[in-house]
């Protein structure tokens, strides 16, 4: 073992690999003097990459970096050699599984870590005999995936990037790609845009994406439905739909259509807080265009009724013909850089790799005969119902690269439920304030340290290449997730890989989408799911002759509006979060890059003017936002982007902690999280009390 006080060079190189940020999966390399380059890749085919792609790298040398195993010894963390701080994870766990079985164990998978980790870390799970195992797409796409499975039998992107550029409308609901999918958003839909496609975007607020838009329909959070609905009555009414389409590739127009009749627009618009006008000019763009692309994001599937906000978007697409065509299609752009990933590969808790349901028993032995243990066949928990339950039927939690006491809604309450576990072990690049609740902490790998693949959002899986050694006595992520299941289950020989490279065959063996798949076929480029060696890279279209659920028609569907879950009182805003260009989720990155800190440094909320001045607030005031939840305090931003009733604010800092106000309703058929609509006071902070709110639980 090293001397942990022995400070060594380290050692950097340039090798192309994956962006660590956003699920678009740009190329990237060391570039010297600290600093991340863009490389020509499958995505930025020119090398284009946005400031968090050129800041990528400053994380990785920073001195906040876990160089050691940290063990709890009388409340106090202290420094470990790995040994005892895995026996210590071996005993913790092994002790909750014999006492309450395994069920009683929670895994949190990690988004933005690779294929190769996360197949490993779902397999233990399930090899110790639990399918309690999700990773943050719960928070993110899950009811996208819900809706779009159940219709088209697949859940990503049924086009792909290139294809944005062919299209003739370009139609975003609750996204903002200019800011969170840079690289997608210049060079695929501002092209388009330049060719002349009509760029519609939904999003109570205005940003960089709807400085490019023809039409803007800035509506009231949760009111996608009305929004979508009166779109589709408009659709129908004025003969935008595709006739032969919804006879052949359809089942239920008539149901929908006499739904759709006693839609009114007008009312519909009042109640979403648009004009009528607006609406049927969004829907001539979107019916009138040879070829419409759906983009979707958290405004549409962050909420408890994310699901049937995705289902009536689902409608738009089938009623005009827009699917199985290049440049239309339904396009939820993914998170991290290997969100896509972490699901394909299993990292779910109803399904086995490759969208497998664990209640399938051919895929249940399927599994088996590679792995030598039968999954379980009951659905294990998500992320959300889990921490909800901590302290009861669940005992202990294997959290890898995850923050849920940042991430999750009502966090504050998160962050206490994980003090009602036996024990919890924590891999991570920083002390989080997850790590904070923890008794093993285990200091993992960045992004240039490992090798493996991830999956970008239009399905393409790309090889990941070290550009630097390890700080301290950090391991790769890899190393430590193959290594607790040779500790921690009975099947040690099961966890016993060269490498990255055996763990992605074996996953081409058990994921039937990414079967003839290989490092070697991947190369420099990529392979697409679903992959078949026949077709080169891989399918670009999905569903152009039959859904992916076998059948020839996908049903439309009948959509109501639902009510959101906080009333809102007279003096109350509508509080809805999300993301800016320069920060990433927690900012356990972002906020550790001092560039990207120059351009962005502190969070604001966002407020009408003429909310503002009711409150006798002005641009810059720090003000307090609270509601039955919570209580934060930050700087207030006036700025007539925001709608009037709205207060926006991101999640990207610890504090203010965005989430202590955020609520724990879930959708009830994917579980997300309500992250967009929350009931807040806001009004000027008590002078001279600006550090009231912080708990002082540490940076993260
Ligand atoms: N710069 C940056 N890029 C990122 C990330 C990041 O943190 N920073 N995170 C990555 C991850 S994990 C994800 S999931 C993606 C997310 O990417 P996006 O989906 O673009 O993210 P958000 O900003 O959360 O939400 C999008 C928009 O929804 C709007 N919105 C809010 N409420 C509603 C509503 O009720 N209806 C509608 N229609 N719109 C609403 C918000 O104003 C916001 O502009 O970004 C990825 N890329
Ligand atoms: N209010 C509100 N809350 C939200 C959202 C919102 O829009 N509004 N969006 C939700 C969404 S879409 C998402 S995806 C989640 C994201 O939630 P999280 O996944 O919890 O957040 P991240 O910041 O992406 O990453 C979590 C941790 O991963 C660690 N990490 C990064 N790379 C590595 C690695 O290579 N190895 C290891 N071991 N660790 C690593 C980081 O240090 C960080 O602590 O947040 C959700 N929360
Ligand atoms: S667009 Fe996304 S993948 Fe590309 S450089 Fe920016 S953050 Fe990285
Ligand atoms: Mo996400």
């Amino acid at each position: 073992m090293t001397d942990p006080t022995e400070t060594t060079e380290r050692r950097f190189e340039s090798n192309p690999t994956v962006c660590p940020f956003c699920g678009v999966g740009c190329s990237i390399e060391y570039a010297g003097r600290g600093s991340a380059t863009g490389v020509e890749g499958p995505v930025n085919d020119r090398g284009e990459i946005c400031p968090k792609g050129a800041a990528a790298f400053d994380v990785v040398d920073h001195d906040d970096r876990l160089t050691e195993p940290l063990v709890r010894h009388n409340g106090r963390f202290v420094t470990a050699p790995w040994e005892e701080a895995l026996d210590r994870v071996a005993s913790g766990i092994g002790d909750v599984v014999d006492e309450h079985g395994p069920d009683a164990v929670q895994f949190f998978a990690s988004s933005n870590c690779t294929n190769e980790e996360n197949y490993v870390l779902q397999k233990l799970a399930r090899v110790l005999g639990t399918n309690n195992v999700d990773n943050c797409a719960r928070l993110c796409h899950a009811s996208t995936v819900a809706a779009m499975s159940e219709r088209f039998g697949a859940g990503a992107m049924t086009n792909t990037l290139d294809d944005l550029g062919e299209a003739d409308c370009i139609f975003v609901n609750g996204a903002n790609p200019a800011e969170q999918h840079p690289v997608a958003f210049r060079s695929y839909v501002l092209p388009a845009v330049r060719d002349g496609a009509t760029l519609v975007h939904v999003d109570p607020r205005a940003n960089d994406t709807t400085e490019a838009a023809d039409v803007h329909l800035p509506l009231r959070p949760g009111t996608d439905i009305q929004l979508l609905n009166a779109i589709a009555a408009v659709l129908t009414e004025e003969g935008l739909v595709d006739e032969a389409f919804l006879a052949e590739r359809t089942t239920g127009f008539d149901r929908l259509r006499e739904h759709l009749a006693d839609v009114d627009v007008a009312a519909s618009a009042e109640a979403a807080g648009v004009d009528p006008g607006v609406i049927r000019e969004a829907a001539r763009a979107y019916g009138g265009a040879d070829r419409a692309a759906i983009v979707t994001g958290m405004g549409t599937s962050q909420h408890r009724c994310g699901t049937d906000n995705v289902h009536a978007l689902l409608n738009l697409a089938l009623l005009t013909g827009n699917i199985g065509r290049p440049g239309t299609g339904v396009n939820p752009l993914r998170g991290q850089n290997n969100v896509q990933g972490a699901s394909d590969v299993g990292g779910l808790p109803s399904v086995l790799p490759g969208y497998e349901p664990v209640t399938d028993a051919a895929a249940r032995e399927r599994v088996a005969a590679e792995w030598g243990v039968e999954p379980p066949a009951e659905p294990g928990l998500t992320e959300v119902e889990a921490t909800h339950r901590f302290g009861d039927e669940v005992r202990a939690a294997v959290v890898f690269g995850e923050n849920p006491a940042v991430t999750e809604p009502d966090a504050t309450a998160v962050a206490s439920a994980f003090d009602e576990l036996d024990f919890c072990v924590v891999i991570d690049l920083f002390e989080t304030r997850t790590a904070a609740h923890a008794d093993v902490v285990l200091p993992g790998s960045a992004w240039a340290e490992k090798s493996g693949t991830v999956t970008n959002t239009d399905r393409r899986v790309m090889r990941m290449r070290p550009n630097a050694d390890l700080p301290g006595n950090a391991r790769r992520d890899f190393e430590i997730l193959a290594g607790l299941g040779r500790r921690l289950t009975d099947r040690p020989d099961a966890f016993d890989y060269e490498g990255p490279e055996a763990a992605f065959d074996e996953l081409t063996r058990v994921a039937p989408i990414y079967e003839g798949m290989s490092y070697e076929g991947i190369g420099d480029g990529y392979q697409r799911w679903p992959f078949s060696e026949r077709d080169g890279t891989g399918t670009e279209v999905l569903h152009a002759d039959t859904f992916a659920t076998g059948e020839r028609t996908a049903p439309l569907a009948v959509v109501d509006p639902v009510p959101p879950v906080d009333d809102l009182d007279a003096d109350e805003l509508t509080l809805t979060t999300g993301r800016v260009l320069q920060h990433f989720n927690s900012g356990a990155l972002s906020r550790r890059s001092d560039r990207l800190m120059a351009m962005r440094g502190e969070d604001a909320l966002r407020v009408h003017p003429s909310d503002a001045a009711e409150r006798g607030i002005e641009d810059g005031d720090r003000v307090t936002v609270s509601n039955e939840r919570g209580s934060v305090e930050v700087a207030a931003e006036v700025t007539p982007a925001v709608r009037e009733g709205v207060a926006f604010c991101t999640f990207h800092y610890a504090e203010p902690l965005a989430n202590a106000l955020t609520g724990g309703t879930l959708d009830p058929a994917a579980k997300i999280p309500e992250f967009k609509h929350s009931a807040v006071a806001v009004e000027p902070a008590p002078e001279g009390d600006a550090t009231a709110e912080s708990d002082g639980a540490g940076a993260d």
